[in-house]
Formats: structure tokens, sequence, C-alpha cells
């Protein structure tokens, strides 16, 4: 029989928003850590619908039903993920970059800072340079942290680490790139502070560059 994770997985490739989250609830009575859900049911059945997205098997329509059954659950998920400390350690943005409205990996990073001790001001998705830099300057952050997941828009990372600059407050900030195209090699060539390949790295790294 399969094991409440794969199915988890199998049911949220499917799109079966209601089943995923049965089974969620199921893992979670199992005594499941949510943190093992997310890393081995939902993310891995992200992946697998990209795949079959960018091999033809997939359309638009069914990508969009596993990210709502992804979507749902991690609201599910969140309490369990969020409860860490809940002394502030630091402020941090996070936005994916304009052109870009993809907010899953966004939205995990988010709620994983908040876990981690930090205050997360989300500007939410399709968010423009000069929105970012309005609001470095209203919530004087110590970090600030883009997401993408379309190799275009990965373009706008450099453009807001460049309007930061000319508007004078990329010193102000550790500024921190992911999303499953970015890469160091990127990340270096756009002159951001760090790169995150998963959202336990990113607050890892925060808590890093707060010593
Ligand atoms: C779900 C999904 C959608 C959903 C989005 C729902 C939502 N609310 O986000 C829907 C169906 C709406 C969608 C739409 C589109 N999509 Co789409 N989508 C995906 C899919 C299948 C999964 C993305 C995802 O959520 N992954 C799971 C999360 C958890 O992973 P993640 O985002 O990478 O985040 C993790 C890390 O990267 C990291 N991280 C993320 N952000 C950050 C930030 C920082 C600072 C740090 C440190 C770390 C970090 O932490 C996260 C958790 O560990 C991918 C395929 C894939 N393999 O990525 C395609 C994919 C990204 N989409 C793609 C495309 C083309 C589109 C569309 C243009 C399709 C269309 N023709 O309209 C539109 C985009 C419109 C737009 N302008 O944004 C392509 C992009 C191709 C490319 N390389 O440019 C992909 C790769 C599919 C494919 N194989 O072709 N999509």
């Amino acid at each position: 029989m399969a094991s409440v994770l794969e199915s988890i997985k199998e049911k949220c490739i499917k799109g079966k928003r209601v089943e995923v989250m049965d089974e969620v609830k199921r893992a979670l009575a199992e005594g499941i850590d949510a943190k093992q859900i997310m890393m081995e049911g939902l993310i891995p059945a992200m992946s697998v619908v990209g795949e079959k997205y960018s091999t033809g098997e997939y359309f638009l329509p069914q990508m969009m039903l596993g990210a709502r059954a992804m979507s749902e659950s991690l609201q599910m998920l969140k309490p369990f993920l969020a409860k860490g400390s809940y002394q502030k350690k630091g402020k941090a943005l996070v936005g994916t970059v304009q052109g870009d409205f993809h907010d899953i990996g966004k939205n995990i990073v988010k709620i994983m800072l908040e876990g981690g001790g930090y205050e997360v001001v989300d500007l939410g998705v399709d968010v423009s340079p000069e929105a970012f830099v309005e609001a470095i300057k209203k919530e004087s952050p110590q970090f600030v942290l883009m997401s993408a997941l379309i190799t275009l828009t990965m373009d706008s990372m450099r453009k807001t680490i460049q309007i930061m600059d000319a508007a004078g407050v990329r010193k102000q900030v550790r500024v921190g790139i992911g999303g499953a195209p970015v890469t160091q090699k990127f990340a270096d060539e756009i002159g951001a502070d760090f790169y995150g390949s998963d959202a336990y790295g990113c607050v890892e790294k925060c808590n890093q560059l707060l010593q």
C-alpha cells in the first residue's frame, strides 16, 4: 500500500485538491512532521507537474489544478510550519518579481521566515523594481528577498538591484534571490548578497548574515 506521503504526491500531481487535503490531515494525524509533508509530498509533486507541462502531457489547466491543491494544503500546514520563535530577529521584504505570478515558493519562504522569528512584509507577485524601492524606504527591512520562476523574469531581479542602487537604498539591505531557474552564478552576476535553493536555506542565510 502506498505511504501517505506518496499518496499526497500522487493526488497532488493529479490536482485532486480535496483528496490531497484529506491525506495531509491523515499524515498530520499520524504524527508526520509538516516539513516532511511539504518536502517529500507536495514539493516533489510540483516538479512532476512541471515536467508533464514541459513534455506536453499537461496543459495550463492541469498545472493550475496541481498548484491549487498545493497552495491550499500549504495554508493547512502553515500553523505547523510557522510555530517558531515569536521574538522578532529582523524584518524581511518578500516578493515575486515583475512579470511573474508564481507565488508558491515565495509563500513557503515567507512561512519559514516567520517560523524562524522574522517579521515579513509580503509584497505579493509581479512586484516592480520601484515598488521594492518604495517598500524599502517605508519598512526599513534588513533583507529583500526576491523570487522568480520564469527564466525571462529573472532579469527583473537585476533591474530591481540596479534601481535600488540608483535610489541609494541598496547598501541598507541584504538581497537574497531564489526560485527554480535561479543559480548562485546568476546571483554573483547581478550582485545579490545570496542565493538560496530552498526556503530552509534562506532562513539559515538570513541568520548567518545577521550575526
Ligand atoms: C505551479 C506552476 C504554475 C501555477 C502557479 C500558481 C502559483 N500560485 O504560484 C500556474 C498554473 C498559475 C502557472 C502559470 C504559468 N507558468 Co508555471 N509552473 C508551475 C510549476 C509546475 C511549479 C512551480 C512551483 O510552485 N514549484 C514549487 C515551489 C515550492 O518551488 P519554487 O517556487 O522553486 O520555490 C522553492 C525554491 O526555489 C526556493 N525559493 C523560491 N523563491 C525563493 C526566494 C528566495 C529569496 C530564496 C532564498 C529561495 C526561494 O524556496 C522554495 C521552497 O523550498 C513550475 C514547474 C517547476 N518545476 O518549477 C511551472 C513553471 C515555472 N511555469 C512555467 C510557465 C511557462 C508558466 C506560464 C507562463 C504558462 C502560461 N503559458 O501561461 C504561466 C506564468 C504566468 C506568469 N506571468 O507568471 C514554466 C517556466 C519556464 C521557464 N523556465 O521560463 C515552468 C518551469 C513549467 C515548465 N516546465 O515549462 N504556473
